[in-house]
C-alpha cells in the first residue's frame, strides 16, 4: 500500500470525514516520501471567528459543569486514545516522519496527560488563608478562564495539543486549536477521536473543541480575537516574539513554548556508557527535531578522548531511513527548508573551525524526502551557529576544563529550555541544580535533555518564553483565581486598622 493510501485508510478508520481532507487548497505532505497526502479546505477568517464564537458559547455552558464530570469526558477521551493508539501513532509517523516507537510514544503522552487531568479534575484546590479580622474567612477559588487557543508545531503534532486540551477541559474551558500547517491530518484525527469521547460522555456542548486549518493568517485570528482568553503557542522564538506582544496588547494570557538550545555537561566521574546512550537519543532522536533535543555538549578534558570517539562511531553507524518500512532510528527531516537550514549551520560551523562527522544527505528513491546523517561537530569554542537553535540533528561538542566555566557557557545562550549533567559527583550535580547552576526550566542529572514525562511542569526560561504546560501546577495557567473574603461576624472590621464610621 502506498503512503497516501495508507494515510487515507487510517483517517477513515479513525473516523475523519473525507470532505475535511479532499479538494482543498492546503496540501499535507509526508516527509517520509515527500508525497502529497491530502488537500485540506482552509478555514477562512470569518469561519475562524464563527468557530471561536461557538467555542465561547460552549465555554459558558461547560464552566458550570462540575469539574469531576468534565474529567469524565477526558477519561473517555483517554479510553478512545488507547483504542486508537496504533492508528494515530502510525499517522504521526506518516505525517511528521517519526520512527514508529516515537509515533506511538507521542500518543502515549496524550494518554498519560488524560490520566493526569482526570485525577486533577477532583483536585483543583484553592487555599484557605488566615485572615487578620475576627469572624472572617479568606479563601481562593479557581474558576474556568474562557476560550483557550492552542497553536502547535509539527514536531509534536498531537501531544502538545493534548497537554493543553486535557488540562483546559477539566479546568472548564473550551479549546480552539490551530495545528501546524505541516501536520493538519493528525489534528483532524484527534478531533474525530475527541468527538467519539464527547458522544459517549453526553451533555458536551457543541463547539467545546474546535479546529482551525490554515497558515499564519488563521493563527492571527486566534491570537487577536477578544474572546480568546489564553493562547498557548509552541514554535520558534521568532513566532513567540510576534504572538507574545499581540496577546499582551489586549491583556490576554500567553503560554509560550519557544526555542531551545539545550546542553549537557559530561563531568570526569560520569558513567560514560550511560552518557553515550543518553546523548545519542537526546541529539539524534526525532532527527533532532524536538524542542528538547540536545544541541550542545561540554565534555571534560579528562574524558573527552574516551567519549567523543565512541560518539563519532555512533553517528557513523546510526541507521537512517524510512520509518514506516524499516527499524531505522533516524527518520526524515520535515522538509527541504529544514535540510537547507541544517546545511547552512554546518557551513558556518566549518568556517568557525568545526570538525564535522556526518551531516550529508542520505539519498532515497524519493527526491522530495530529506533524510540526513546526523552531524556531530567538534567545535573549538561556543561561537557562530552553536549559539542558535537549528531544528535539525546537529550536536556541537566542546571541551572544558573548569566546571564553573562549563556552567557559564551552558547558560550563555538565548534559550533556556532543557539541560543535563552527567556526573557521579554529588557536589557537581547539586551545584548544577542550584540557583547558580542551570538556568533552564528543565535540569536533569544522568538523563538526557529530551523525553520529559508529563507529570512535571514543562517549559523554559528566557527566549524559550517562560510558559509551563502539562504536569505539576501548570493547570493554574488555565484558570482564573478569585480571592474571596467572607464575613460571618456581626461587625465590619476593616483591614489595616482603618476606621471609616458613618452614622
Ligand atoms: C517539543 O519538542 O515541543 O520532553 C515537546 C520531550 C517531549 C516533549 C517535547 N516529552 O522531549
Amino acid at each position: 500500500m502506498t503512503v497516501v493510501n495508507e494515510a487515507h485508510a487510517l483517517l477513515s478508520r479513525l473516523g475523519v470525514d473525507r470532505k475535511l481532507y479532499t479538494g482543498g487548497a492546503m496540501a499535507s505532505r509526508s516527509p517520509v516520501t515527500g508525497e502529497v497526502l491530502a488537500s485540506l479546505p482552509v478555514t477562512t477568517a470569518a469561519e475562524a471567528a464563527a468557530k471561536i464564537d461557538k467555542a465561547s458559547d460552549a465555554f459558558r455552558i461547560w464552566r458550570m459543569v462540575p469539574a469531576p464530570k468534565r474529567g469524565e469526558l477526558v477519561r473517555l477521551f483517554g479510553e478512545e486514545l488507547r483504542a486508537a493508539k496504533a492508528d494515530l501513532g502510525r499517522l504521526v509517523s506518516i505525517e511528521a516522519g517519526k520512527i514508529q516507537s516515537e509515533g506511538l510514544g507521542e500518543v502515549q503522552e496524550m494518554i498519560d496527560i488524560c490520566d493526569f487531568a482526570v485525577g486533577l479534575s477532583r483536585q483543583l484546590y484553592g487555599l484557605t488563608i488566615a485572615t487578620e479580622r475576627p469572624g472572617h474567612r479568606m479563601m481562593e477559588t479557581w474558576h474556568p478562564l474562557g476560550v483557550v487557543g492552542v497553536i502547535s508545531a509539527f514536531n509534536f503534532p498531537v501531544a502538545v495539543w493534548s497537554w493543553n486540551a486535557a488540562l483546559a477541559l477539566v479546568c472548564g474551558n473550551s479549546v480552539v486549536w490551530k495545528p501546524s500547517e505541516k501536520t493538519p491530518l493528525t489534528a483532524l484525527a484527534c478531533q474525530a477521536i475527541f468527538a467519539k469521547a464527547a458522544a459517549r460522555a453526553g451533555g458536551v456542548p457543541e463547539g467545546l473543541a474546535e479546529i482551525l486549518i490554515g497558515d499564519r493568517a488563521v493563527g492571527e485570528v486566534l491570537v487577536d480575537h477578544p474572546k480568546v482568553a489564553l493562547v498557548s503557542a509552541t514554535g520558534s522564538t521568532r513566532m513567540g516574539r510576534e504572538v507574545g506582544p499581540r496577546l499582551a496588547k489586549r491583556f490576554a494570557r500567553a503560554i509560550l513554548e519557544l526555542g531551545g538550545n539545550n546542553a549537557g555537561i559530561v563531568c570526569p566521574s560520569a558513567d560514560l556508557d550511560m552518557a553515550l546512550r543518553a546523548i545519542a537519543f537526546g541529539a539524534m532522536g526525532t532527527a533532532g527535531q524536538r524542542c528538547t533535543t540536545l544541541r550542545r555538549l561540554f565534555v571534560h578534558d579528562s574524558v573527552y578522548d574516551r567519549l567523543v570517539p565512541r560518539l563519532r562511531k555512533a553517528y557513523e553507524s546510526v541507521s537512517v531511513g524510512n520509518p514506516l518500512e524499516t527499524s531505522a532510528l533516524v527518520g526524515p527531516l520535515i522538509d527541504e527548508a529544514a535540510f537547507n537550514g541544517m546545511q547552512k549551520a554546518l557551513k558556518a560551523a566549518e568556517a568557525a573551525g568545526g570538525k564535522i562527522t556526518g551531516g550529508s544527505r542520505v539519498e532515497t528513491a524519493h527526491a522530495e524526502a530529506f533524510y540526513v546523517r546526523p552531524a556531530l561537530v567538534e567545535m573549538p569554542a561556543q561561537i557562530g551557529p552553536v549559539l542558535e537553535e537549528t531544528f535539525a540533528p546537529i550536536l556541537y561538542v566542546m571541551r572544558y576544563v573548569d566546571f564553573d566555566e562549563a556552567v557559564r557557557l551552558h547558560n550563555a545562550v538565548g534559550a533556556g529550555l532543557s539541560s543535563s549533567i552527567f556526573t557521579l559527583d554529588l557536589q557537581e550535580a547539586e551545584r548544577f541544580l542550584s540557583a547558580e547552576g542551570s538556568d533552564c526550566g528543565i535540569a536533569n542529572v544522568n538523563i538526557g535533555t529530551s523525553g520529559a514525562e508529563i507529570g512535571g511542569a514543562f517549559g523554559g526560561e528566557k527566549e524559550t518564553g517562560g510558559g509551563r504546560e502539562s504536569g505539576s501546577d501548570a493547570w493554574k495557567g488555565y484558570m482564573r483565581r478569585a480571592t474571596n473574603t467572607i464575613n460571618y461576624s456581626k461587625a465590619l472590621p476593616l483591614a489595616q486598622g482603618v476606621s471609616f464610621d458613618i452614622d
